[in-house]
């Protein structure tokens, strides 16, 4: 039976990426039977995000259609291999360099890349292309249930060899109207070479939703920031988020900074120590670390823990470090009530309003704590700003000058913390 409501639903369905923060910034995941583009910068590695996002697609029990103008089979294969995601060749139905080439005529340049040209110009490569499509879908069959994933890569590459550019407009709609007959969803890879303003806006307009993939000074941490549907006016400078692609291991959702501030002696660098393995402490002064430094994988985040100290005479580093931060962990002491006067200072400093933020309340155990609703009193911490309590692991443990291990789950609730408030303000940055 059709109702308003089914067709609602249908229109909403979405198919997920399996990277946890790019299916929550797409609104669930990849708008089903729809096209998709990867928008990227010239030096973003966007085919890896596409390939890492097709596995997830093959381990979902999709079927994966690859379609390259610039990359053989065996290349393509390469590329998986070094990603460490391991799909067989007979798992991908692949429309490469060489299929197409039946169609139209290819050279090969010194450089080894392989430049196919078609006799008939544009006309032949389009409908050549299309062709493609249909017939690689289709062998999927309408009768069966399993669901395709097409990756497009890529589409600039498509676009360079029509002779009208505005062709590629048929192309995208070609392939949106076959999309739509079948339960295939599509990826296209498009890099944003110097294409006139009115091919750019047409084809934005024309795909269902829109990651933009920009690069980043920090190299090679890449920004993603989606628009869907309509959604063109949505301002493409603002960084949503990050990810990272690992030779081994694929794509990496990265949250480039976390900063955990707190006072002097709060337990900054036991929390690092005891969050990440292999924390690193920086740059001994005397007895005082200045810099704590930490990596973490949780829930699928890629997480770099920077500690500051809590000393005045490090407010510039604590600043510069809150520039481009994603999220603060404030620490504070529950013992050292002393402490919590500078707290606001450093919150301040790294320009906390403006960023997602816990409070982690240390110590809560010892002798002479206050209670976290007293944190939250004294720090005028607005309601909505989760205050989580920590304390040592093991109190026979706790050696003077020295950070201890802390309670793995204070840790986790921690982090979790953090990661929460960090979606949902990204959440609400992009809507
Ligand atoms: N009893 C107790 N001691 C702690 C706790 N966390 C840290 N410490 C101790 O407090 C001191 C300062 O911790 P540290 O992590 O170096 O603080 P930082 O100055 O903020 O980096 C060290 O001696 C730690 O062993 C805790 O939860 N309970
Ligand atoms: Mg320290």
């Amino acid at each position: 039976m059709h109702t308003w409501l089914d067709l609602d639903s249908l229109i909403a369905e979405r198919i997920r990426t399996n990277i946890p923060l790019l299916d929550e910034m797409l609104g669930g995941g990849l708008p089903a039977r729809s096209c998709t583009a990867l928008w990227s910068e010239v030096e973003v590695d966007a085919t890896s995000l596409a390939l890492q996002i097709m596995y997830n697609r093959v381990c979902q029990s999709d079927r994966a259609v690859f379609l390259s103008m610039t990359k053989k089979t065996r290349q393509v294969m390469q590329m998986l291999d070094e990603l460490a995601l391991p799909l067989e060749p007979s798992e991908i139905t692949f429309i490469d360099v060489d299929s197409l080439a039946n169609n139209v005529e290819s050279h090969h340049h010194d450089d080894g890349r392989v430049m196919t040209v078609s006799e008939r110009k544009g006309e032949g490569i389009k409908s050549t292309l299309i062709d493609k499509i249909r017939g690689a879908l289709g062998k999927s069959g309408g009768a069966t249930n399993s669901r395709t994933f097409l990756v497009i890569d890529s589409f600039s590459a498509i676009i360079d060899r029509l002779e009208d550019p505005m062709d590629s407009l048929e192309i995208l709609n070609a392939t949106s109207e076959i999309l739509s007959h079948s339960e295939t969803t599509a990826l296209f890879v498009f890099t944003e070479w110097d294409y006139g303003e009115e091919l750019v806006a047409k084809l934005r307009s024309a795909f269902q939703a829109i990651v933009d993939l920009r690069a980043t000074p920090e190299k090679p941490i890449y920004s993603m920031n989606v628009s869907v549907a309509g959604a063109s006016q949505v301002s493409s400078s603002d960084r949503l988020a990050f990810f990272k692609v690992q030779r081994p291991g694929g794509v990496k959702i990265y949250l480039p900074k976390i900063i955990v501030t707190g006072p002097f002696h709060a337990g900054k660098s036991s929390f690092i120590h005891s969050a990440s393995n292999g924390a690193v402490s920086a740059d001994r002064l005397g007895t005082t670390v200045a810099l704590d430094y930490g990596h973490v994988s949780h829930r699928g985040f890629f997480i770099d823990l920077f500690g500051t100290p809590g000393q005045t005479r490090f407010d510039r580093l604590l600043e510069r470090l809150g520039e481009n931060s994603v999220g603060i962990i404030l620490l504070v002491s529950a013992a050292d009530v002393r402490g919590l006067s500078r707290v606001r200072e450093q919150m301040r400093l790294v320009r906390s309003e403006g960023l997602p933020h816990v409070v982690a309340v240390n110590k809560v155990n010892l002798r002479g704590a206050i209670s976290l609703a007293a944190v939250r009193n004294l720090l005028k911490i607005p309601r909505r700003i989760p205050v989580i309590p920590m304390q040592a692991r093991d109190l026979s443990e706790v050696r003077p000058e020295v950070p201890c291990r802390l309670n793995p789950s204070d840790v986790q609730n921690v982090l979790d913390g953090i990661v929460n408030e960090i979606l949902k303000f990204e959440r609400g940055r992009a809507c």
